[in-house]
């Protein structure tokens, strides 16, 4: 049964080979990581951070910054993405992402890191230091994306800027992330201290520019290398524009110039009208894969990516896990290790397949034992694990 994702293969709906067991219990959570010892770091948008226990245990851990979404404010903003640092072994190291106020008054988003001290049963966080802040002067109104990755190396993090819901003077909203004075909607690439790497696409330019890896972005929620160490990203794109996109160095990604799907009808400018498709500017890298409009089917609204590298599920092995917000589900992306072309799209937490995920909002997989992690969003929101039927 195909659904709405265009794709060049097809989207099925195949029995799920997954149990889904309910660790722990959360509020609106957001981002989550593996500790080395098994134990997870999860996030609440709401400026909470927790250890859980693979039992479902939890310790909350004090000592964050103040975000927007303190006390449940910020709309899409707040804590986000939580990264265990590729040097946690030596300092004990995690990295998050947030928008907070600037100094200018304005929202921007942050990108962190903080050394976890446990003691006598509880947790905190000492040392904090602010790697990087959005330096422009636009303040996000939401689509803040804040997803964090490092490269297979360990010597550099890569971080997802979402283009911050900014309109123009004429209503048109993600303009920001074509702009060359801000990091709005791309992918920015620095060095653990924060430095720019010399390598990236216009390091020699420095400020921003130098740190950008690649742009034309809206909302990217997922941010993941694959085990060849090629790095992708979903977004959630305008109405029925989701994207997967594969990530080369320097590339445009076209947002908002084209896109595969429309404005919402309640925009101000152009409401319901489709964008200039990206096969008419091949300037513009394509999507590997897309979730086009088709009337009776919901946009997917991607959020979290990992890829499956583990051997609890060996049928899976090399295929990009997607969460799914607004359809409610996990989707495993197919994907040809020897083109990188998505071969095929499976959705798994529907009807159709009796199994019932609620909203991925973010998911791991553990590095123990290739079990499936996920958080399920929303204020009745959880840690939940797949394993093997
Ligand atoms: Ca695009």
């Amino acid at each position: 049964m195909s659904y709405n994702a265009r794709v060049t293969g097809n989207q099925t709906e195949p029995a799920a080979p997954f149990n889904i067991t309910e660790v722990a219990a959360f509020n609106n959570p957001w981002g989550l990581d593996f500790l080395p010892d098994g134990r997870i770091v999860v996030t609440e948008k709401s400026d909470r951070m927790y250890i859980v226990t693979p039992a479902g245990v939890k310790t909350s851990i004090s000592g964050l910054p103040v975000s927007v979404g303190a006390n449940g404010g910020g709309g899409q903003s707040g804590l986000h993405d939580v990264a265990t640092s590729p040097t946690f072994a030596q300092d004990r190291k995690l990295w998050f992402s947030y928008v907070a106020k600037g100094a200018d008054n304005n929202n921007h988003l942050t990108l962190a890191s903080a050394r976890l001290d446990e003691s006598g049963g509880t947790a905190s966080l000492s040392n904090l230091q602010v790697i990087w802040q959005e330096p422009s002067s636009y303040s996000v109104r939401g689509q803040p994306g804040a997803r964090i990755a490092f490269a297979p190396n360990g010597q550099h993090v890569y971080l997802a800027v979402g283009d911050g819901d900014i309109p123009a003077a004429n209503g048109d909203r993600g303009h920001v992330a074509q702009q060359t004075d801000s990091a709005l909607g791309k992918i920015i690439r620095l060095n653990l201290d924060g430095s720019t790497p010399s390598d990236n696409p216009e390091a020699s330019l420095g400020g921003v520019r130098g740190q950008v890896w690649a742009k034309g972005f809206r909302n990217p929620y997922g941010l993941a290398f694959d085990g060849s160490g090629n790095l992708w990203l979903n977004e959630m794109g305008p109405a029925s524009g989701d994207e997967f996109n594969f990530i080369i160095k320097g590339a445009n990604y076209g947002w908002p110039l084209v896109s595969n799907g429309n404005h919402y009808n309640g925009d101000a400018y152009m409401p319901g009208q489709p964008y200039p498709r990206h096969d008419t500017a091949p300037q513009f890298t394509p999507p590997a894969a897309y979730w086009g409009w088709f009337s009776t089917t919901n946009s997917m609204s991607p959020s979290g990516l990992a890829f499956y590298n583990g051997n609890l599920f060996p049928q899976w092995k090399g295929s990009a896990l997607l969460g799914s917000t607004s359809s409610i589900a996990l989707y495993r992306v197919v994907i040809d290790p020897a083109t990188n072309n998505v071969t095929g799209v499976e959705r798994y937490g529907r009807s159709a397949n009796n199994v019932y995920t609620g909203a991925v909002r973010a998911l791991k997989v553990s590095p123990l034992d290739g079990s499936i992690w996920y958080v399920k969003g929303g204020g009745d929101g959880a840690l939940r694990k797949l394993t093997p039927q």
